[in-house]
């Protein structure tokens, strides 16, 4: 385990006794006027810039072409708010993954994936589009998937892969209609339940008994071994676990119980942040809240309250063990089915979670546990087995990289960029910096606006009010590489003022790269208020 990892489970606190311890459309010519002058140039370096002309997804012809003239199925599996720790094989403390694990041993572990927006849908969105928030315009958890804008599934249906979405969608709230893309389609409204959701089995809609997890997993197994008529496939296994409320299978929901929980130990380190990581401490994503439900009595920052808190995090932890027994019974199905190895399997997240880091719960913000996601790629005819890759990945980089495997057209003007590179080992050429984009919502007061840049060593976030005046929280810098955990927020140093301006001038440089100047929609932010969202939207 590398040194960046040991501190992260340190402050997790599990090594600690426990005690206080409007939707906006892709229209063609902004777009396209923005890429071709600033987002080749803006995302990546310059090397590898010759190459992304070119088209994506063909950018590095470097290593062996194994893909070339095979079309591999492919199967993704996304889960719901699972931390990139969560897993064994990422270090866990105490969770055993072997399933998981097992796809990260026979191929590549991303060790540093991000999603360019932690937040549900405006994250599924840039996975299937390759897309910023600002430029597909999910920008919430209430708005859908634009019909008219390209995708990888779509982009694989055209080039003749049979399509199925098979579990939770999560975009547009009230519509479980099939979308664009898909030749076969098991989605439901809204959030699911974790027992006996309401699926609508391409038009039939009718009430499934049982866990969802495995719900999911057996009509994705009946969907695998199904004719395909000779065509390769694209599976995607949309899974609800670990979002909340987080209910473990019976089998599992005592697993913990002697597990030794207690808040992280930057839960107690807030001087030098903004006030407003403070004031969300007794919200509804902050430690002393109702913590979705496992306290009744909030705010609570006494001693005693860490129970609730340690049962929160139990209780999220079992329902991974359900994924990972999924993940054991869908690669045993491309086992028997005899295309394992022609099987591209991605395991990925789609966004983190904090567990008790900066005293927050929840997501939206930019530091490391929000914005960090697991990603797996098992694929043996392009990634060697016990691969670990460190390059900065982003959500926006797997529909190019999918659609250059599958050899399919590659999607126009993306941000994203093809790691098939990385899979084939040349890391020569990648990026090194990001930008990453959160906007206040009011529905869920607790995030102010996020605009932040994350380089190989610094992480710089300032909080817009969205008037376009001065901001009104204080910025955060941080260096990574001393201080992984962002314990020590660096920007009242004047010994940093110079790293400040510099990165304050390559986040400007990318907010325009990638149409951050387009999103003039930025909410006014309305303060971290402590009144509890409405219920059908928890
Ligand atoms: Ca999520």
């Amino acid at each position: 385990m590398d040194q960046q990892l040991a501190r992260h489970r340190q402050d997790r606190g599990f090594a600690r006794s426990g005690r206080m311890g409007s939707q906006r459309r892709l229209r063609g010519p902004s777009l396209a006027n923005f890429a071709r002058r600033n987002l080749h140039a803006a995302i990546i370096g310059t090397a590898l810039l010759s190459g992304l002309m070119m088209g994506r997804g063909q950018a590095v012809a470097a290593g062996p072409t194994a893909v070339q003239g095979d079309r591999p199925n492919i199967v993704f599996i996304l889960t719901d708010d699972q931390r990139w720790d969560e897993m064994s094989c990422a270090g866990h403390p105490y969770l055993k993954t072997p399933n998981i694990d097992r796809l990260a041993d026979e191929g590549a572990r991303f060790a540093n994936a991000f999603v360019t927006t932690s937040l549900c849908s405006p994250s599924r969105a840039s996975f299937l589009s390759g897309l910023y928030a600002n430029t597909h315009g999910v920008v919430n958890n209430f708005t859908d998937y634009p019909r008219d804008l390209a995708s990888f599934p779509r982009r694989l249906q055209e080039s003749g892969y049979d399509t199925a979405y098979i579990g939770k969608w999560h975009m547009g709230e009230d519509d479980d209609s099939k979308r664009p893309g898909f030749n076969y389609w098991i989605t439901h409204r809204g959030q699911g339940d974790y027992f006996d959701t309401k699926f609508n089995v391409n038009g039939q809609r009718r009430v499934v008994r049982g866990y969802y997890t495995h719900v999911v997993t057996r009509f994705a197994n009946q969907w695998l071994q199904s004719d395909h008529h000779g065509r390769p496939f694209l599976l995607i296994l949309g899974h609800k676990a670990p979002h909340t409320p987080y209910t473990p299978e019976p089998k599992y929901a005592h697993l913990y119980d002697d597990i030794n929980i207690g808040y992280p130990q930057s839960a107690f380190q807030l001087s030098g942040k903004p006030k407003w990581i403070e004031d969300r401490l007794d919200t509804w994503h902050g430690i002393y809240g109702p913590i979705y439900g496992f306290r009744k009595d909030f705010p609570d920052r006494s001693a005693a309250g860490v129970v609730n808190f340690a049962n929160f995090v139990r209780a999220y932890t079992a329902t991974i063990n359900s994924v990972d027994d999924s993940v054991g019974s869908v690669y045993q199905t491309l086992q028997k089915l005899g295309v394992l190895d022609n099987t591209v399997i991605v395991f990925a997240g789609d966004n983190g979670m904090f567990l008790g880091e900066h005293g927050m719960t929840d997501k939206r913000a930019m530091h490391e546990p929000s914005i960090r996601i697991p990603l797996i790629v098992r694929y043996p005819k392009l990634v060697k087995p016990h691969s670990v890759i460190q390059q900065q990945v982003l959500n926006i980089d797997l529909a190019p990289s999918l659609v250059e495997v599958a050899h399919a057209k590659p999607l126009e003007h993306i941000h994203g960029c093809s790691f098939v590179p990385l899979m084939r080992g040349d890391s020569s050429t990648w990026r090194t910096t990001w930008y990453y984009e959160y906007n206040y919502e009011k529905q869920f007061p607790y995030t102010p606006n996020v605009r932040g840049v994350r380089t190989d060593r610094w992480k710089y976030m300032r909080y817009p009010h969205g008037d376009g005046g001065p901001d009104r929280h204080k910025a955060e810098l941080y260096d990574l590489n001393a201080d992984p955990g962002e314990l020590h927020n660096l920007i009242d140093d004047p010994k940093y003022a110079t790293k400040v301006r510099e990165l304050s001038a390559e986040l400007d440089r990318l907010i325009a790269a990638t149409g951050g100047l387009s999103w003039k929609k930025m909410p006014i932010d309305e303060g971290i208020k402590q009144a509890l969202p409405d219920e059908k939207i928890r």
